[in-house]
């Protein structure tokens, strides 16, 4: 049982999310999203979601290819999770290219994915926002 996790948001649910979802998946047998609070949205990663952490665990839990959703409270807990939920890969958009290869020296595959283009959740919100006016 190869078991993958990847970290995020996930405001706005979209196709862009889905795409990384379904490739982190096929890349073993379990899926684990560690999902960020509303607290580590605001406070560390500076995103105010439209969503909170309730919906948007329950439209991920919603999701096929997912498997586990657990919290993501803050930046330094992906050691300490590798160890806890057994983990072989990591799995992140190459936006973050490089930013957790420390990863592998607990024996961690490391895998960034390419982004969907043109789709982003700030993109959805200025696309609705600009339709307004
Ligand atoms: N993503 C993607 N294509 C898009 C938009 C997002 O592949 N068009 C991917 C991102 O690269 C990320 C995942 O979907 O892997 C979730 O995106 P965000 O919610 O923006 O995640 P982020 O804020 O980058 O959080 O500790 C790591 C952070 O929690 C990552």
């Amino acid at each position: 049982m190869k078991r993958v996790i990847t970290y995020g948001t996930f405001d706005l649910l979209h196709y862009g999310h889905i795409n990384l979802l379904r490739r982190a998946k096929a890349l073993g047998d379990y899926l684990i999203v560690a999902l960020s609070t509303d607290e580590f949205n605001s406070v560390q990663k500076g995103k105010k979601c439209y969503f909170n952490y309730e919906q948007r665990k329950e439209l991920l839990e919603s999701v096929r290819y997912v498997d586990l959703v657990i919290p993501e409270t803050c930046w330094e807990q992906k050691a300490t999770d590798m160890k806890e939920y057994h983990i072989d890969t990591f799995v992140i958009g190459e936006d973050w290219k490089g930013k957790f290869d420390y990863l592998k020296d607990l024996g961690v595959e490391v895998v960034y994915l390419p982004r969907t283009p043109e789709i982003s959740t700030t993109q959805i919100k200025e696309d609705l926002d600009s339709s307004r006016h």
